[in-house]
């Protein structure tokens, strides 16, 4: 089987999202997503410019070797850009392989490890009672791990928070919003947040909370140690996450569990934290981790230090990733939960998937492949809108992490 075209997609139903299309002389073809939420055009060009003229030709089996040409040939290593871009064509060439020998591509990576796969939903709300009732309403979805964010007094916007008793999305269209971002009126708040969601539910659901980087090492550690009576599944991304080395000074300090990842494209983000093991959980996913080929290494990584996988699942990534995790998900044996956060209903008539959720949990599918397929007429009516991730300020006009 040789590739013989490769098509590029931009699509935006309710959202942008960048999807690759390899095609064969089988007439067999595989997808991948290139989505990097505000960024999606520089990945467009590199795949465009760069990488779909050296594929012309290779034989789609060669998934490990393709993956090499690109990393190490390239020169120019790593940044999410680059891996976006490998990640797309290796998530479309474990497609393709799959499809091709008719099994769902969970076969491929080491069959079931479990019957289903456990997922996280976002709970958010204005206030702390906002947020206790919007936890509630996902309870009766059947969801039985909630993380959970709600507005801090004194801070006009929180990111993470839907604005109108809306549901948030992780990008704004036109030119980025600017928030104020108050430390030390957010260490205040949240540890009320967590009292309250345990005196109402009590044990029943596990608590997660997202920091989205906004705090230093020691004010982490302090938020980790305020947050421990109330036993959350993890705290996520508590700092900025270039810096490995501060995870030692928060693990020293609280014993609540830490996850983080998001924003890494390559195991050597990660190679301190978890050799170190100063994090509980993984969340480097597959489309911007370089695809399903270096994800399953990452994995099998972290399995003899104890930790476990957490891979985003936010709405920016789309169907295609969403299949992708779930497929290795449902293969490792170190899978700990996916983040789950359901697409505007525009979206899955563009990419029809054979994903499922089912009672707080959600299943690959038995589909040959990833088990999605995208309908190029349909997305061909949601042009591209620019949209971009809000930035922050403090309150002092400093710029800050997002
Ligand atoms: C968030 C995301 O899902 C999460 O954990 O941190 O909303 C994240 O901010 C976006 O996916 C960034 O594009
Ligand atoms: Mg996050």
């Amino acid at each position: 089987m040789k590739i013989t075209d490769a098509k590029v997609f931009v699509s935006s139903p309710s959202r942008n999202f960048v999807t690759l299309k390899l095609i064969t002389d089988e007439g067999i073809h595989g997808l991948g997503d290139a989505t990097l939420n505000g960024r999606e055009k520089a990945v467009v060009a590199y795949l465009q410019d760069h990488l779909v003229p050296c594929l012309i030709d290779r034989d789609p089996f060669q998934s490990e070797d393709i993956w090499q040409y690109f990393y190490r040939g390239s020169y120019w290593r790593r940044g999410p850009v680059t891996m976006t871009a490998i990640a797309a064509i290796d998530m479309a060439l474990w497609d393709l392989k799959a499809k091709s020998l008719n099994v769902p591509l969970y076969q491929l990576l080491g069959g079931k490890s479990r019957a289903s796969v456990q997922v996280y939903c976002h709970a958010t709300g204005a206030d702390i009672e906002a947020a206790v009732d919007d936890v509630g309403r996902h309870i009766e979805q059947g969801y039985r791990a909630i993380r959970v964010q709600s507005g801090v007094p004194g801070i006009a916007a929180t990111y993470g928070v839907g604005k109108q008793g809306r549901k948030y999305e992780p990008a704004q269209e036109g030119m980025p919003e600017e928030c104020v971002w108050s430390t030390s009126k957010y260490l205040a708040h949240v540890p009320q947040l967590f009292r309250r969601l345990r005196d109402v539910y009590g044990d029943r659901i596990e608590l997660l909370h997202d920091a989205h980087h906004r705090l230093t090492p020691i004010e982490a550690a302090r938020l980790g140690k305020d947050l421990e009576p109330f036993r959350l599944l993890w705290l996520e991304d508590p700092v900025s996450a270039e810096l490995q080395e501060g995870f030692r000074l928060i693990r020293r300090h609280t014993v609540t569990p830490l996850a983080v990842g998001e924003v890494f494209n390559s195991v050597h983000d990660c190679l301190t934290l978890i050799t170190e093991q100063l994090v509980d959980y993984i969340r480097m996913t597959v489309v911007h981790g370089g695809g399903i080929t270096p994800i399953m290494k990452l994995a099998h990584l972290a399995e003899p230090y104890h930790v476990r996988t957490g891979f985003h699942g936010a709405t920016d990534l789309s169907p295609i990733t969403m299949a992708a995790a779930l497929h290795v998900n449902t293969a490792i044996n170190n899978f700990g939960i996916q983040e789950h956060m359901p697409h505007d209903p525009l979206v899955d008539p563009v990419f029809r998937h054979g994903y499922t959720y089912e009672a707080g949990s959600m299943l690959p599918g038995e589909e040959p492949g990833l088990g999605v397929e995208y309908d190029e007429a349909l997305a061909a009516q949601y042009p591209y809108r620019p949209a971009y991730l809000p930035v922050n300020r403090r309150e002092d006009g400093t710029l800050w992490n997002w």
